[in-house]
């Protein structure tokens, strides 16, 4: 088993409140039927990719609510509430807490500090849990005791400053291999593995998603897509421009696992 094989996820249907979602840039705030649609597209390609998939309904008192990765970081065996670092959206765990309940054998609860999905990097041999704006040293270090608990190391690592969530910037690609943007490669914190960098000017293609045999990229990074055939991936591009807005991408939009 391969810790990017997956037959079951969950994502979140936004709500119409969606385009009030935090984000960093000033630009133009997103369109609603757009968000809709690219992810009903992400939702047939995970389907396509052998993945059952559960839609859960939208919340509108959290707007970041369809970035359903946030708030908990399920395995097979089982599943971790998170608390997430933005104020608006630490009750989103609490929301998915009995669809969590209802899948997996153990449900834990990190008790304190805070800690965002985003910034968590899971790998073969451990967890990389990235210090952020949204993951802070107590949430880590609690979250470590609790990956502790049902047998898996966790490494704690610092995001660069500027990077909204360890995951922004890098995800794993085969067994040995994390695409990364050249300045969390050239960092220090990814040491051990392969490294795929991105070109600067596609540096949003950082985020790409794994499952099963398929490699997600974000939609119009051409050299990336060309690095990753290379080096012998299936890479199936996917329209995220307008989640991209709200400072999202790829991964953000499911929690994933092999049930
Ligand atoms: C936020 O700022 O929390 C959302 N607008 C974006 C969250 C993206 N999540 C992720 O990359 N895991």
């Amino acid at each position: 088993m391969r810790v990017f094989d997956f037959n079951s996820a969950i994502v979140r249907q936004p709500g119409r409140s969606v385009v009030n979602g935090l984000r960093s840039n000033a630009g133009p705030a997103p369109v609603f039927e757009t968000i809709v649609a690219e992810q009903r597209s992400y939702i047939a390609a995970l389907q396509a990719a052998g993945v059952e998939v559960t839609i859960l309904d939208a919340l509108e008192p959290f707007p970041d609510s369809i970035f359903v990765e946030d708030p908990a970081l399920v395995f097979g065996q089982a599943a971790i509430l998170l608390r997430p670092g933005a104020p608006s959206r630490i009750a989103e765990a609490r929301e998915l807490a009995s669809t969590l309940t209802a899948r997996f054998p153990e449900v834990l609860q990190l008790s304190d500090g805070y800690a965002d999905g985003g910034d968590m990097l899971v790998t073969p041999d451990r967890v990389l849990i990235g210090l952020s704006t949204r993951t802070d040293e107590v949430g880590a270090a609690n979250l470590q005791r609790l990956l502790g608990s049902i047998g898996m190391a966790g490494n704690i690592v610092k995001v660069p400053r500027g990077t909204l969530h360890l995951k922004s910037d890098c995800s794993l690609v085969d067994e040995e291999t994390i695409l990364a943007t050249a300045g969390i490669a050239s960092s220090g914190l990814l040491e051990g593995y392969r490294k795929i960098v991105v070109p600067e000017d596609e540096r949003h293609a950082a985020n790409a998603l794994r499952i099963n045999d398929v490699v997600f990229v974000r939609e119009g990074c051409p050299r990336t897509r060309e690095l990753l055939d290379r080096h012998g991936l299936n890479v199936v591009p996917l329209r995220v421009s307008e989640i991209a807005r709200l400072d999202a991408g790829l991964s953000c939009m499911s929690l994933r696992w092999l049930a």
